[in-house]
């Protein structure tokens, strides 16, 4: 029986990354006087790394025109990164980032049902803050019993701590909850939290190969699809549907 649904951020409840964090990390470049510029291509690519700093250390190892020792593109890289988030947190903040179809409509449905909801993300808390304040204003936080981010669970999707961290905080174990996911770190992340898992395709993973998710949309507002069922939109019935068919699966 369904009793939590565990969000993810980027790429989930917001397309956050291509007019986002890629945007702020072009900023960040600039402002620190490098000529390095990450363009959409490059960038969806590099996703495949989860974690800002990780995906920019992973880059400038590769780079011959970044520092030469490893402690200088580390501390190059954590000063890249704490200047990304302040940067990205003023483009979520100038409203460039809604929502993506249909979140309001179910995290709203979540709340009038009693439905508890977390938050389990690879992302900075600061960027969490940033975009949901921006959405629902700076009282975000009550419609969710657990936020987890990078600050609370470090080890990155795929490795399933978030999603243990939230599912521990909220007091529910997998088989009553669901996760919502964009991605296939995020994918294989909640499935190893033992998590029937909706993936919610998002712009860069619109055509990666299935992963182990229970079932699949384009986004909350479209055809919802699972072994043996579907439904028109995403809403609290289906999920409901697809928790059941997992049990019994
Ligand atoms: C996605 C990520 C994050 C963001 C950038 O997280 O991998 O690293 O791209 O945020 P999720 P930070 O899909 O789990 O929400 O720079 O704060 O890491
Ligand atoms: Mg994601």
């Amino acid at each position: 029986m369904l009793r939590a649904v565990l969000w993810d951020v980027d790429g989930t409840l917001a397309e956050t990354e291509r007019d986002g964090h890629r945007v702020a990390f072009n900023r960040a470049f600039e402002a620190h006087g490098l000529p390095w510029r990450w363009d959409v291509e490059s960038y969806g690519r590099l996703l495949a790394v989860a974690g800002g700093f990780e995906r920019l250390l992973y880059d400038l190892e590769a780079r011959r025109d970044a520092p030469a020792s490893h402690d200088e593109r580390v501390d190059l890289a954590r000063r890249l990164h704490a200047a990304k988030n302040g940067l990205y947190a003023d483009i979520v903040d100038s409203g460039a980032i809604p929502l993506r179809n249909g979140v309001r409509r179910l995290i709203d449905a979540c709340a009038e049902a009693g439905i508890l909801q977390g938050i389990a993300t690879t992302t900075t808390r600061s960027n969490v803050d940033a975009l949901l304040g921006a959405s629902f204003g700076p009282d975000w936080q009550r419609r969710f019993a657990a936020v987890v981010c990078a600050d609370d669970a470090p080890c990155k999707k795929p490795d399933p701590q978030a999603y243990r961290l939230a599912l521990a905080r909220i007091a529910a174990a997998a088989d009553e909850a669901i996760a919502l996911e964009d991605s296939p770190n995020g994918v294989h992340a909640a499935r190893a939290a033992g998590l029937p898992t909706l993936l919610v395709r998002s712009d860069f993973f619109r055509d990666a190969a299935s992963c182990g998710e229970t079932a699949w949309c384009d986004d909350l507002d479209s055809r919802v699809t699972w072994p043996g069922g579907e439904a028109e939109r995403v809403d609290l019935d289906a999920l409901r549907r697809i928790v059941d068919r997992a049990a019994r699966a």
